[in-house]
């Protein structure tokens, strides 16, 4: 498969509702969407990186910068048979894995389009709906905040994450267990603690939680150690695991009990299915975690989440959760049962709504093989 041109667009999407972490609260999502052209075919793929270097070192920017200098050069005009060929094409580029990720999304639309394949059948998934959960910011007060859990559970969302920092942690946690105890809760950090401060989430291990996420910074595996060590409550690593070797050091320390799989966070989704087959085996628990992505996105995560290894519920959530108009036409809803299907038409198995897309560009590169 000759890759014949790259297209870069930088997007700006309202979300239906602020999004507020410890690292800052956003109203509109940014991201970079790739398009691949390549023997008459179109392959679509998301670079999940935001505005602001806040979840990760990678911006919009960076990746704007690493896309159109570094990677096309070397894809353009490339051979690339399977995903492997993408990375062998650009070995030597360090980091970057939200950018690379990108683009190896639109790979493999492009490989499931050219096989006549989804792309849960390309990784070898077998589940056709996955358990999905709905990822809560920060509220105003603890009242608010069960007021909107209350509201998403009524749209029959059954496991819930809510984001804590210091100073709104217990009691926005201890408010949102009283109000549903037999809730599947559990809370995400964003790297807002240290080993020291860490001890004031203490009181977390009564409320009956699924995980801590990410409470310590991403190079901090070995302190995410000394504090599973002092809790009952499994932690769950997230910005932390950037790499499949990441995961084996993170799960040989027994630094946490939990990965959240996030295929941008790790280059792409070949990396992200290498971590669900090292910890299937180990009985480590991974689900698949989420970035506000559109539908591509979405649809890239719905195939991951379908491989057996992923046995707890996605922040993969209906598309009305995040975007009153998606850039995709398909749009995704959530069962009665608090799950989502997953795509089935070849590759990602979505299509472009081009006057959403148009609307919400806001800069776009076409660049062409020699
Ligand atoms: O830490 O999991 C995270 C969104 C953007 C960046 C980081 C995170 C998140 C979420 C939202 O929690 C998950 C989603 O619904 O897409
Ligand atoms: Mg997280």
């Amino acid at each position: 498969m000759k890759i014949d041109s790259l297209t870069l667009t930088h997007l700006n999407m309202p979300l239906v509702s602020p999004f507020e972490t410890s690292f800052g609260r956003i109203k509109h999502r940014e991201c970079i969407l790739i398009t691949l052209r390549a023997e008459g075919m179109i392959g679509y793929g998301e670079c999940v990186a935001d505005r602001d270097p806040g979840y990760s070192y990678e911006t919009t920017g960076t990746a704007w910068h690493i896309l159109k200098d570094f990677i096309a050069p070397r894809i353009l005009g490339a051979d690339v048979k399977y995903a492997a060929d993408f990375h062998a094409h650009i070995e030597g580029i360090r980091g970057h894995h939200l950018a690379k990720a990108g683009v190896e999304m639109a790979i493999w639309d492009l490989l499931g389009k050219r096989d006549g394949k989804s792309l849960r059948e390309l990784l070898g998934g077998n589940k056709l709906k996955v358990d999905v959960g709905v990822s809560i910011g920060l509220q105003k007060s603890p009242e608010d905040l069960v007021q909107t859990v209350a509201e998403y559970i009524a749209q029959g969302y059954r496991r819930v994450k809510i984001k804590i920092k210091p100073g709104r942690d217990i009691d926005d946690t201890s408010a949102v267990r009283n109000a549903f105890p037999n809730l599947l809760l559990q809370v995400d950090a964003n790297s807002a603690y240290d080993l020291k401060t860490c001890t004031s989430l203490l009181p977390l291990d009564d409320m009956n939680l699924l995980l801590i996420e990410q409470p310590l910074n991403e190079d901090d595996i070995w302190d995410h150690r000394k504090m599973q060590a002092q809790f009952k409550t499994s932690i769950c690593l997230d910005e932390s695991i950037v790499s499949p070797r990441h995961a084996r050091y993170a799960i040989e320390m027994e630094a946490c009990r939990i990965i959240n799989i996030k295929a941008g966070r790790l280059g792409g989704i070949s990396q992200a299915v290498a971590v669900h087959d090292f910890c299937k085996p180990r009985s480590v628990a991974v689900w698949c975690g989420g970035m506000l992505e559109t539908g591509v996105g979405r649809a890239s995560n719905l195939a991951l989440a379908s491989l057996t290894g992923f046995n707890l519920p996605g922040d993969i959530s209906a598309s009305a959760r995040y975007y009153a108009r998606d850039i995709t036409n398909e749009r995704f809803t959530l069962n009665a049962d608090s799950t989502i299907n997953v795509p089935t038409a070849p590759g990602l198995g979505v299509s472009i709504d081009t006057a959403a897309f148009k609307s919400y560009t806001l800069a776009e590169v076409i660049l062409k093989r020699e």
